[in-house]
C-alpha cells in the first residue's frame, strides 16, 4: 500500500501534506490550486477561512429550496457547506444507483458554485447523521463481510458507491473550477477501527480523480485513534464536538460534554473543527425549541469564540445549519422522529432564528477580517478581575491581536466590569471591559481596518467595507454597555457625530471614541491622513439587521430586509434579491444612486450618512384552505393475493439468528422500508392456545396481529436482540390468547401480522451486531402449527421518490397516496376497527409568486392509540406519533403544489371513530420575496 501510496505521489495523483495539490492537467481557466500549511487552507496560494455548516440535501426533497437554503446560509457569512452525501439514498439495491430528480447531487454542486461556497465534500461510505443504517443502504446488512472494515464483501460494496460518487464530487473540485475544497473519508471512525479500510477509502479517491486535501472528523475531541498519523492518516485530522450534549430538557446546564475547544492534531495542517455542535438532537423528546435554547446564541457566544481563540481553527463545520426532514423511512430510530429540525439557526421550515443572527454577527467578523487566518497563541492582557478570562492569538505578518474575554468559569453569569492592561501594537492601554451574562467577546487590537488603523475597540468588529474609497465600518456590543474604539491618525481628524450619543478626543496620535451601544449610533471621520470613515456603533440586534453582499464591485453593506439573497451592481444601479416579513425601512450602503429590489425600483433620497434609504413593503397575508370533503378506504389485513413472496428460509446473513425458522427477516426477502405485511398459513389443531411472536421493529415501532380475521391485539417491536441464547432473545414479544372455537381441527387457518419497520441501527461502533441487527418477525410459534409463511412489502416502483418513500402497506403497493384517485373511495364510516384505515382530500395552495410561505400539517387532539403516515402528493411527509413528540409536519414547496392530494394512512391499535383525524395547514412563515425562489 505505502508504495502504491509513493506511486501516486509521483504520479501527481496525491500529494504529501503540506504541499500545494496539483490542479487538473487540462488548463482551464478557472482551475485553481489548492494548499495548506498549519495554518490554513490555501487557493492559489492565499488563506481562506473555511467557515462552513452542515446542511443535508437529502432531508430536503426539494431541489428548488435547496438554493433558498444555501442562500440563507451564505446570506449570514459563511464562505462553505459541508455536505453529507447518503449512500442509501441513491441506492435502492446492489448496482442500482440514481442521482436525479431530488437525488440529482450535481445540480447541488453546481449551486454552490454559482453561489461561490466551498463544499467539505462528505461521501462517507458511513455518515451516522441519524439517518437509516448511518447512511448505509438496507441492502448492505445482506452482505458478507463486517461493514466498515477492509472485508472483502464490505469492500465491494462500498466501492460500488465511491465508484459513481467520487467522479461527481471529482469534477467539481475547486481544482477543476469548481467548489470541493476538501473532502471527509469516513466519519468518526473510532471503535473497532481497521486501519486497512482508512488507507484503501483514500486510494479509492485518489483513483477516482480527488485531488484535494483529504480530512476526516474524528470523534469525541479526537480522543479515539484519530488518524494524524500512522496507516490510514489523512492530510487534515478533525475534530467533532458537541460540549452541550444533547439534554434539550435541561438547556441551562452547560459544557456536560466539556470544554469545546478543538484540539490541534497535526502540526503541518490546520486546526479543523469538523462538527462543531450548532444544534441537537432531541433525544428526550423536549421539542425542538429546547434543543436551540440549549445551543443558543449565549452558548454560540462563549463557546463558538472561546473555541476560535482557544484552538485558532480556520476551518468550521456547524453541524447544523439547517437541519430538514428527515422524511419518509430517512429516520435512524433509536435517536430522532420525522423532524430533524436539530434546534438549527435556520428552522425546518426555513425560518431565521436569533441563533442565525449569532452566525451572522461572527460569521462576517470571521471571515472580513483577514489576519485571522493565520494566527499563534499570544500572551493575553491581563484583566484586574481574576474573574474574567482572558486569552489571545496574533497573527504573525500583521501581528493583528485578538483577544477572547469572558468569565473564568464559563457557565457564570454575573455582570463583571473591569480593565485589562492590552500591550497592543501600537502601545500599552488599559481597556474597559465588561461580561455581563454568558457571554464572550473577540476584541481586537492592531488592525489595518480598510484605509484606518484600529489601535483596540472594546466593541467587537461586524465587518466593514469600502465604498466610493470610503470605509464604512459596523461595530456593535450589548445593548446598555459602554464602548471604546481608538483609532489612529497623523493629524486631528474630524469627527460629526450623525446620530446617537458618542464623544470624542484626540491626544495628537490617538482618536478615542466613547459610547453607550444602543440602537444605531454613525459618525463620520475624515482628515487625520487618512480616507473617510463612516463608523457605524450597534447593539446586537442593530448589528443583525445588517446584511454584507459581495458585488462585481466589491462588497455592499444593507440594512433591513428579512434576508439578502443577492446582491449586483448594473451601472449605478444596485440590484438585490432580498425578502421582507414586514414593512420596512432598506438602507444600502453601495457605489449607487438607484436601487432595484425583486425587481422593481425603489425610491431612495440620500442620507447624511451617505446611504440611499427606501422602504419595502411586507407580505400580503395569505390564508390557507380548511381541509375537508374527507374520503375513506379500509386496508384489511394481509389483503389481497398478489405480490407476496414465500418466506421459507433457513439461513441468513446477519448475524444475529432468529429465534424460529424459517428467517423471517423481511431485509432477507428484498423489503427494507417501512411496514411489511406476513401471512402464516397452517392446518389448525383445534388446541392452539396462544400465538407467540416476536418482532424487532427499532425503537417506537409496533405490530399488529390477526388470526382469521379476528384481531388478536398488538404488541411493541423489539430493538434488538443478541446472536447468542440465553441473553437478549426474546425481543418485541407479544403472547396472544387464541379466542375459543377460533380454529378448529383440520382446518385452514391464517395468520396476519403487520410490523412497521422503523428505520434500520446505525453503525456508528463498526459492530454488525448493531447494524445487521433484523427488522419484521424474530419468532413466531402457534401450538404446533407448521405455518407457511409469506412476506409483502413495498414494491420499489417509485422512481421520483425513491426507496425510502413508501412500504408494504397494500394502499401504498396500490397507489392510494398517490396524486389522481386510484380506485373507490367512500364516505368515512362511524367507526373504525384495529388495523389501517386511508383517508384522502384534495386542497388547493394559492401563494402569490412573489411570496414564501412555509406551511405545515398540524395534528389537532385525539385520543387513541395510532400513527399516521402523511402523503402529500405522494411524497411521504412523516410519521405522527399520538402523544409523540411532533404535531407540524413541514410541506416543502415542490412538494406541495398549486392542487394538491393529501392521504393519511392511520393504523390504529383499537377502534376509534371514523372521521379523520383532526388535521389542518398552518402557516409557519410569510416573506416578501420578490419573484418565486429559485
Ligand atoms: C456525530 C456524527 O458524526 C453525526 O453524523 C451526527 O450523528 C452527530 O454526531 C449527532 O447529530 S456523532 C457524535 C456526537 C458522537
Amino acid at each position: 500500500m505505502r508504495m502504491v501510496l509513493a506511486l501516486l505521489m509521483v504520479l501527481g495523483l496525491v500529494v504529501a501534506p503540506g504541499a500545494a495539490v496539483n490542479a487538473a492537467p487540462v488548463a482551464q481557466a478557472r482551475e485553481h490550486k489548492v494548499g495548506y500549511d498549519k495554518y490554513s487552507l490555501t487557493v492559489d496560494g492565499e488563506r481562506i477561512m473555511v467557515w462552513s455548516g452542515e446542511f443535508h440535501y437529502f432531508r430536503l426533497p426539494s431541489p428548488e429550496l435547496w438554493r433558498d437554503v444555501l442562500e440563507k446560509i451564505r446570506a449570514a457569512g459563511f464562505t462553505g457547506v459541508s455536505l453529507y452525501f447518503h449512500w442509501g439514498y441513491h441506492s435502492p439495491a446492489p448496482g442500482v444507483y440514481d442521482f436525479s430528480g431530488v437525488r440529482d447531487v450535481e445540480r447541488l454542486l453546481r449551486m454552490t458554485e454559482e453561489l461561490g461556497l466551498y463544499v467539505i465534500a462528505r461521501p462517507g461510505p458511513y455518515i451516522n447523521a441519524e439517518t437509516t443504517g448511518g447512511g448505509f443502504p438496507a441492502w448492505l446488512k445482506n452482505v458478507d463481510g463486517r461493514a466498515r472494515s477492509s472485508d472483502p464483501g464490505y469492500t465491494a460494496a462500498y466501492r460500488e458507491w465511491l465508484g459513481r460518487i467520487n467522479p461527481i464530487l471529482a469534477r467539481h473540485q475547486v481544482t477543476r473550477g469548481g467548489s470541493v475544497i476538501a473532502y471527509n473519508a469516513e466519519n468518526e471512525y473510532g471503535a473497532n477501527v481497521d486501519p486497512l479500510y482508512m488507507e484503501q477509502l483514500q486510494e479509492k479517491a485518489r483513483a477516482d480523480g480527488i485531488d484535494v486535501p483529504i480530512v476526516h472528523n474524528n470523534c469525541c475531541n479526537g480522543d479515539l485513534p484519530n488518524w494524524s498519523s500512522g496507516q490510514g492518516a489523512v492530510q487534515i485530522p478533525g475534530v467533532d464536538d458537541y460540549p452541550q450534549s444533547f439534554n434539550c430538557p435541561d438547556p441551562g446546564t452547560w459544557g456536560t460534554w466539556g470544554e469545546g475547544v478543538t484540539r490541534r492534531l497535526r502540526d503541518d495542517a490546520p486546526v479543523y473543527a469538523a462538527e462543531y455542535q450548532a444544534g441537537a438532537i432531541d433525544l428526550n423528546n423536549a421539542g425542538y425549541e429546547k434543543c436551540r435554547e440549549l445551543t443558543g446564541p449565549d452558548y454560540m457566544k462563549v463557546y463558538y469564540k472561546s473555541n476560535a481563540i482557544g484552538s485558532g481553527a480556520t476551518m468550521f463545520g456547524y453541524y447544523m445549519l439547517y437541519g430538514g426532514t428527515s422524511w419518509g423511512w430517512l429516520p435512524q430510530p433509536n435517536d430522532v422522529y420525522t423532524s430533524y429540525d436539530y434546534g438549527a439557526a435556520i428552522t425546518e421550515s426555513r425560518g431565521l432564528t436569533t441563533k442565525y443572527d449569532e452566525f451572522k454577527r461572527q460569521g462576517y467578523f470571521m471571515t472580513t477580517v483577514a489576519p485571522l487566518r493565520k494566527t499563534d497563541p499570544a500572551a493575553a492582557p491581563k484583566p484586574s478581575d481574576p474573574a474574567v478570562f482572558t486569552q489571545a492569538r496574533s497573527n504573525p505578518d500583521t501581528r493583528t491581536q485578538f483577544v477572547l474575554v469572558r468569565h473564568t468559569d464559563r457557565r457564570a453569569s454575573s455582570d463583571l466590569s473591569t480593565t485589562v492592561d492590552w500591550a497592543t501594537p501600537d502601545g500599552n492601554y488599559s481597556v474597559p471591559v465588561r461580561v455581563n451574562g454568558r457571554d464572550a467577546k473577540i476584541l481586537v487590537a492592531g488592525y489595518d481596518l480598510g484605509g484606518q488603523r484600529l489601535v483596540w475597540s472594546n466593541s467587537e468588529i461586524l465587518t466593514h467595507v469600502t465604498v466610493d474609497g470610503r470605509d464604512v465600518a459596523m461595530l456593535y456590543g450589548r445593548e446598555g454597555e459602554q464602548g471604546s474604539t481608538v483609532l489612529r491618525y497623523s493629524s486631528a481628524p474630524d469627527v460629526r457625530v450623525l446620530e446617537g450619543d458618542v464623544r470624542s478626543s484626540f491626544d495628537g496620535k490617538d482618536l478615542r471614541l466613547d459610547y453607550t451601544h444602543s440602537g444605531l449610533a454613525r459618525g463620520l471621520v475624515s482628515g487625520g491622513g487618512r480616507p473617510p470613515m463612516l463608523l457605524l456603533l450597534g447593539t446586537d440586534e442593530t448589528a443583525a439587521r445588517f446584511w454584507r453582499m459581495d458585488t462585481g464591485a466589491g462588497p455592499v453593506l444593507v440594512r433591513g430586509t428579512s434576508v439578502v439573497r443577492d446582491a449586483k451592481m448594473a451601472g449605478d444601479k444596485l440590484v438585490l434579491r432580498a425578502d421582507t416579513d414586514a414593512p420596512g425601512d432598506v438602507e444600502v450602503f453601495a457605489p449607487a444612486r438607484r436601487l432595484v429590489v425583486g425587481g422593481k425600483h425603489v425610491e431612495t433620497r440620500r442620507t447624511p450618512s451617505g446611504s440611499l434609504l427606501g422602504a419595502l413593503p411586507g407580505p400580503r397575508a395569505v390564508t390557507l384552505p380548511a381541509l375537508s370533503d374527507w374520503r375513506y378506504r379500509a386496508e384489511p389485513p394481509a389483503f389481497g393475493d398478489t405480490g407476496w413472496t414465500v418466506a421459507d428460509r433457513t439461513t441468513t446473513a446477519s448475524p444475529i439468528k432468529p429465534k424460529t425458522l424459517p428467517v423471517l427477516y423481511s431485509d432477507d426477502y428484498g423489503y427494507h422500508h417501512g411496514n411489511v405485511w406476513y401471512r402464516g398459513d397452517f392446518t389448525a389443531e383445534g388446541t392452539e392456545k396462544t400465538v407467540s411472536l416476536n418482532a424487532i421493529t427499532g425503537k417506537g415501532g409496533s405490530y399488529l396481529v390477526w388470526l382469521n380475521g379476528r384481531y388478536l391485539g398488538s404488541a411493541l417491536g423489539g430493538t434488538q436482540a443478541d446472536s447468542e441464547a440465553p441473553v437478549n432473545r426474546d425481543p418485541g414479544r407479544g403472547d396472544f390468547p387464541v379466542p375459543e372455537g377460533l380454529l378448529a381441527k383440520g382446518k385452514p387457518a391464517r395468520l396476519s401480522v403487520l410490523v412497521t419497520n422503523m428505520g434500520h441501527n446505525d453503525d456508528w461502533t463498526a459492530d454488525d451486531t448493531r447494524f445487521k441487527q433484523p427488522r419484521g418477525l424474530f419468532g413466531a410459534v402457534i401450538g404446533d402449527a407448521k405455518v407457511s409463511w409469506q412476506i409483502r412489502g413495498a414494491r420499489d416502483n417509485d422512481v421520483e421518490r425513491g426507496p425510502l418513500n413508501t412500504g408494504g402497506l397494500y394502499g401504498e403497493r396500490e397507489g392510494w397516496h398517490l396524486p389522481g384517485g386510484h380506485g373507490r373511495w367512500e364516505r368515512p364510516p362511524a367507526t373504525t376497527g384495529p388495523g389501517v384505515s386511508w383517508y384522502r382530500t384534495d386542497f388547493r395552495f394559492d401563494a402569490p409568486r412573489d411570496q414564501d410561505v412555509s406551511v405545515a400539517l398540524r395534528f389537532g387532539e385525539r385520543a387513541g392509540k395510532y400513527r399516521v403516515f402523511v402523503f402529500v402528493n405522494g411524497w411521504n411527509m412523516g410519521q405522527y406519533v399520538n402523544g409523540g413528540p411532533q404535531r407540524d409536519f413541514v410541506l416543502p414547496a415542490g412538494v406541495l403544489k398549486t392542487a394538491n392530494s393529501l392521504s393519511l394512512a392511520v393504523v390504529s391499535t383499537e377502534p376509534g371513530p371514523g372521521a379523520p383525524v383532526p388535521v389542518s395547514l398552518v402557516q409557519l412563515g410569510n416573506h416578501r420575496t420578490g419573484g418565486p425562489l429559485r
